[in-house]
């Protein structure tokens, strides 16, 4: 048996009693959303994407609630109990939407890794988590999840956890009809529904609680903002359990209306626009790099994109030269979207001007969510002045889960969450990102923590420093550099990011470049001096060589 669900940090009474009285929270649960909806919507197609083989599959509501309901039988089964973590770490195929409703349905407590997490990752987030299982699709992508699995298992094992079970959703019969019976938890909205994960400015991960309540909030008032109706078709290409194309309003929103996910197994734009035509999509979410993809794939291939109404791009600064082509190049409406797993989301929308657009980040969801833009004394600046963005409200964290000491750093007293981001505040409430103080690089909208890539890259015996720099790039916003020293009358590191990945890291946080340099500049210690040294090195390498 497992520990239960920690205790979280949630939102004081006064508020909890609050953003009820306004309507924002409901008493409704993920699992009866799950038994609402797919009732609702039977005959409708929820999900059209490939299964974990490879085969084609196109379900309706009454389909997906049948294949939650059998996933959720499958876990109980398998011995996971209500309230058990459940580590899902699944490409975009159609068992990721069984598994996840189906852990809601039942009760379990869904953590969202993603495809690219390898043994690093897992192994924090299950020892976290403290999951009962851990769930891949080996059929999908070319992981050997069976050793990953076992490498996960030994560290969790050194640090004394018991290790998840390895469930494989390649192995699943998909004809095999649910059970008839399957109780409705009796869970509280206010209770945490999942796990999600943050962007990361540490060396150990940080994982999200979030609960009905607020959860389901941000969604409906996102698929409201967003217009999303029964008609909406959404092909998913980001990750799908990103919190954006989750929930903003993401695969979440769009079930909640009866429209139609189609989620696509690589980002393409030549397989995007295949979906495109073929399903005649409405809306997608996607970050800089993949609007920059999509534009010069059109201007070269003039695709159909004539259904396509609305291009949603988030997760990283959006040139403001990029953003008019979304409009002459693609054919349709821009939305700027500037959100975080901790909470915020901030959107463009439709009846703004397009100058606001194609140049601000837009203006947060919720009439009660509190922005603050304060100087490095937290003491407010006025509008239109640079300062680090606060925020508090009806679907922002008050703490992480079991991490009082990041809750330290990354909360203030009176609850506002420390963002990392610096923003500027226009007298119309819209919000832009100028900057960031967070040891973070944000690559296309993949984040990196820089100390944690540091020291990792520490452990090279051939390695004396490292610094891990966010460069300019036109294309990525940002790539990564490691800056190293190399340990003196030994031979610089031949090959740091075949070291790195043999590590276990992630994918997407192994250097673009390794620079070996004699010294590193000389700063004060301490982290200040560290953010001053990454600056440093961030404007000598972007300069033109
Ligand atoms: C600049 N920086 C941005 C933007 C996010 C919707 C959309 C995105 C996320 C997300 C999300 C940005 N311009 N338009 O969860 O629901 C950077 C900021 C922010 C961090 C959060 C959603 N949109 N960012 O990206 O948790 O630095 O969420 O604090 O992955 O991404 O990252 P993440």
């Amino acid at each position: 048996p497992r520990s239960p669900l920690a205790p979280v940090r949630g939102w004081p009474a006064e508020a909890r009693a609050r953003y009820r009285d306004l309507g924002y929270w409901t008493d409704e649960t993920f699992a009866v959303f799950v038994e609402d909806r797919t009732a609702r919507f039977a005959a409708r197609v929820a999900v059209v994407g490939q299964d974990a083989r490879g085969v084609e599959r196109r379900w309706t509501y009454a389909d997906l609630g049948d294949q939650a309901r059998a996933a959720a039988a499958r876990f109980r089964d398998l011995g996971v109990a209500p309230g058990d973590r459940v580590v899902v770490a699944l490409p975009n195929v159609v068992e990721f939407l069984a598994t996840v409703l189906g852990l809601l349905r039942y009760g379990a407590v869904p953590v969202f890794a993603l495809p690219s997490h390898r043994e690093v990752e897992l192994t924090q987030f299950c020892a976290l988590a403290d999951a009962a299982a851990l769930v891949v699709a080996a059929g999908a992508d070319g992981v050997d999840h069976a050793a990953l699995h076992a490498a996960v298992a030994g560290r969790l094992t050194e640090r004394g956890v018991v290790p998840p079970r390895l469930v494989d959703v390649t192995a699943w019969d998909l004809t095999q009809a649910a059970p008839s019976v399957l109780p409705v938890p009796d869970a509280d909205a206010g209770q945490v529904a999942f796990l999600q994960l943050s962007g990361g400015t540490t060396g150990v991960s940080k994982l999200i609680p979030r609960t009905h309540a607020d959860y389901l909030y941000s969604v409906r008032a996102s698929a409201d903002i967003c217009g999303v109706t029964a008609a909406t078709v959404m092909l998913v290409v980001l990750p799908v359990a990103h919190n954006f194309p989750m929930s903003s309003p993401g695969v979440l929103g769009v079930l909640d209306r009866g429209g139609r996910v189609v989620l696509a197994r690589d980002p393409s734009p030549r397989t995007a626009f295949r979906h495109v035509a073929a399903e005649r999509v409405t809306t997608v979410a996607l970050v800089p790099p993949l609007a920059h993809a999509w534009i010069s794939a059109a201007r070269r291939r003039r695709p159909d994109l004539g259904s396509l109404t609305d291009v949603q791009v988030g997760g990283a600064r959006l040139a403001d030269t990029v953003a008019p082509e979304v409009r002459s190049v693609l054919g349709a409406r821009l939305q700027q979207v500037f959100g975080m797993a901790e909470g915020l989301v901030s959107y463009t929308r439709a009846d703004d001007p397009d100058l606001v657009v194609e140049t601000t980040q837009g203006r947060p969801i919720s009439p009660d969510d509190e922005v603050r833009v304060v100087d490095a004394d937290d003491i407010d600046v006025p509008d239109g002045s640079e300062g680090a963005l606060l925020t508090r409200g009806p679907y922002t964290i008050r703490g992480y889960y079991r991490s009082e000491h990041a809750d330290r750093d990354s909360f203030t007293a009176d609850g506002f969450y420390r963002t990392g981001d610096l923003v500027r505040r226009l007298p119309s409430g819209h919000l832009v990102v100028t900057g960031r103080l967070k040891d973070q690089i944000n690559r296309g909208g993949e984040k990196v923590a820089t100390e944690e890539l540091e020291a990792f890259a520490l452990t090279h015996p051939g390695v004396l420093d490292a610094v891990a720099v966010g460069v300019p790039d036109p294309y990525l916003g940002e790539r990564i550099v490691l800056v190293v020293q190399a340990e003196t009358g030994r031979d610089a590191p031949a090959d740091l990011p075949g070291f790195l990945r043999g590590q276990g890291l992630a994918t997407y946080k192994i250097p673009d470049a390794v620079v070996v340099v004699d010294e590193l500049p000389a700063t004060h210690v301490g982290k200040n001096s560290r953010r001053e040294l990454r600056a440093l090195l961030a404007d000598r390498l972007a300069a033109p060589a």
